[in-house]
C-alpha cells in the first residue's frame, strides 16, 4: 500500500510529523492485517470527515432549542437531523444521540430509570454480557444490585441459548426493576417477544443492549427489539441502547432509543445527569452513518456480514474448532479452543494470531474454567472485513490461515509466512479511507 497518512492528513503531516508517522503506521496496520474484532469496523470517508469537522469547536450543553450556550443554530440542526434519521431507521418514538459511548448510554438508562440499590437482571458476563451489565469492577455492579441469567448447556447446534426458563424463574423470585438483554459475545438472535412477556408479568422495564447488532437491525437481518407490526404495539423493549461504531459503521459513540414514556427521564439522565457538552462533531458523523444505514446497499452489506460469519464458523469447525452454540445467526462467532487443543488458552491464541497478522480478541466461553484475562475462547467478527469487500471465498482462506497459525504456533517461520499471505490477501481489499 503506497498511500499513507500524509496523503489523507496532509495538514497533520505538516504540523506534527511525529503524530503523522504514528497515524501512518496505524493506517498500514489496519490495511495490511485482518481485522476480525467483532466490535470494530471501517467507517466511510464521509463519517471520518464529519468526525473531523469544525463542530468540534462548539459547546452545546443541553438539547436542540434548549441550549446553555449561544451560537447553536447550526448545531441544533445537526443534532435534530441525527435524531430524526435514527428514529426513522428504527421506528422509534424517541432518540438521544448524545451518549459518548455505549457504556454512557447504559449508564444513562440506569441513572434515568433506577434508584441506587435497585435490582437489575442481566446476562452473566462469562456467557456474553457486558461490563456495564453488573460487573463488580464496573459502576453498574457497584451502585445497583445485579443478578444474572445464563445460557443452556452446550448441545450441538441447539444449546448455549439464553435459558428462558431460568430467566423467568429468577425474574419471578427477585422481581427486578429492570431486565437487560443483549450481549457482546452471544452469536444467536434474541427474540424479544418472550422477554417482553416475562417483563410484563412482573412489571419490569425491558432494556435491549443492541451495541453489537444495531447495524444488523438497521439492515433488516435481525429483528427490531423495539417490536414490529407482527408483534403488535408495545411488544418490544422499552429502551434500546447501542454503539454507533460496530455493525452500524459510524463514528465511535453511543445512542439511546425509547418509547416516549421514558424520553424525559433518559434525556435528563444523559444531560445534565451524566455528561456535559455533547460531541457535536461525532453527532454529525452519526447523522451521516444513519443516512448510510437507510440505504439498500447497507442492507445488502449486512446480509453479507452474516453470510461471511456463517461461512467462517463452518470453516473453523472443519479446522477442528468447536463454535459456541454450533454456529451463528449474526456478525460474530465464539470459538471454544478446548476441542482443538485443551492446552491452548485464548490469551496465547490471540497473541499467536497477532503475530500472524490476524487481529481478534480472546473471550470467555460459557462455563469457562479460565479467568476473563486468560479465557478458553476467541471471538471473531466479520463486519470490518466485509466492508472491505471480502466474501465467502476469503472467509474460507481466513479460516485455513487461523487453523494453520494455531497448529504451528511454535514455528516462527510459519507465522511470518502467514503474515505475508495475510498482507497479500488484504492488499486486494483495501479498506476506507483507501477507497
Ligand atoms: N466494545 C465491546 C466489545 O468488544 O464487544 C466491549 O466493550
Amino acid at each position: 500500500m503506497s498511500l499513507g497518512a500524509s496523503d489523507f492528513y496532509p495538514t497533520v503531516s505538516a504540523a506534527d510529523p511525529e503524530l503523522a508517522a504514528i497515524l501512518d503506521r496505524e493506517l498500514t496496520r489496519q490495511s495490511s492485517t485482518l481485522q476480525l474484532i467483532a466490535s470494530e469496523n471501517f467507517t466511510s470517508r464521509a463519517v471520518l470527515e464529519a468526525t473531523g469537522s469544525v463542530l468540534t469547536n462548539k459547546y452545546a450543553e443541553g438539547y436542540p432549542g434548549k441550549r446553555y450556550y449561544g451560537g447553536n443554530v447550526f448545531v441544533d440542526r445537526v443534532e435534530e437531523l441525527a435524531r430524526d434519521r435514527l428514529k426513522a431507521l428504527f421506528g422509534a418514538e424517541h432518540a438521544n444521540v448524545q451518549p459518548h459511548a455505549g457504556a454512557n448510554a447504559n449508564a444513562g438508562v440506569y441513572i434515568g430509570l433506577l434508584k441506587p440499590g435497585d435490582t437489575v437482571l442481566a446476562m452473566r458476563l462469562d456467557q456474553g454480557g457486558h461490563l456495564t451489565h453488573g460487573s463488580p469492577v464496573n459502576f453498574s455492579g457497584q451502585y445497583y444490585r445485579f443478578i444474572s441469567y445464563g445460557v443452556t448447556p452446550a448441545n450441538g447446534d441447539t444449546g448455549e441459548r439464553i435459558d428462558l426458563d431460568q430467566l423467568s424463574d429468577i425474574a419471578k423470585n427477585e422481581r427486578p426493576r429492570l431486565i437487560v438483554v443483549g450481549a457482546t459475545a452471544y452469536p444467536r438472535i434474541i427474540d424479544i417477544a418472550p422477554l417482553r412477556e416475562i417483563a410484563d408479568s412482573i412489571g419490569a422495564i425491558l432494556m435491549f443492549d443492541a451495541a453489537h447488532v444495531a447495524g444488523l437491525i438497521a439492515g433488516g437481518v435481525y429483528p427490531n427489539p423495539l417490536g414490529s407490526s407482527e408483534h403488535g404495539p408495545n411488544k418490544g423493549a422499552d429502551v434500546v441502547t447501542f454503539t454507533t461504531h460496530k455493525t452500524m459503521r459510524g463514528p465511535r459513540g453511543g445512542a439511546i432509543l425509547s418509547t416516549s414514556q421514558y424520553s424525559q427521564a433518559l434525556d435528563k439522565a444523559i444531560f445534565p445527569g451524566l455528561q456535559g457538552g455533547p460531541l457535536e462533531h461525532v453527532i454529525a458523523a452519526k447523522a451521516v452513518a444513519f443516512l448510510e444505514a437507510s440505504r439498500p446497499e447497507f442492507a445488502n452489506y449486512q446480509s453479507r456480514v452474516v453470510e461471511n460469519a456463517k461461512v467462517l464458523a463452518s470453516a473453523l469447525e472443519v479446522e477442528g474448532f468447536r463454535t459456541v452454540s454450533g454456529g451463528t445467526d449474526t456478525h460474530l462467532l465464539l470459538v471454544d479452543l478446548t476441542k482443538f487443543d485443551p492446552e491452548l488458552s485464548g490469551k496465547e491464541a490471540q497473541e499467536v494470531l497477532d503475530a500472524a497478522g490476524i487481529t481478534c480478541n480472546r473471550n470467555q466461553i460459557p462455563y469457562d474454567i479460565r479467568s476473563p484475562f486468560i479465557t478458553s475462547g476467541l471471538r471473531f467478527g466479520t463486519p470490518a472485513m466485509t466492508t472491505t469487500g471480502m466474501g465467502t471465498d476469503e472467509m474460507l482462506e481466513v479460516a485455513a490461515l487461523i487453523g494453520r497459525a494455531l497448529r504451528e504456533r511454535n514455528n516462527e517461520d510459519t507465522l511470518a509466512a502467514i503474515r505475508n499471505e495475510v498482507a497479500i490477501l488484504c492488499s486486494k481489499f483495501p479498506p476506507p479511507p483507501f477507497v
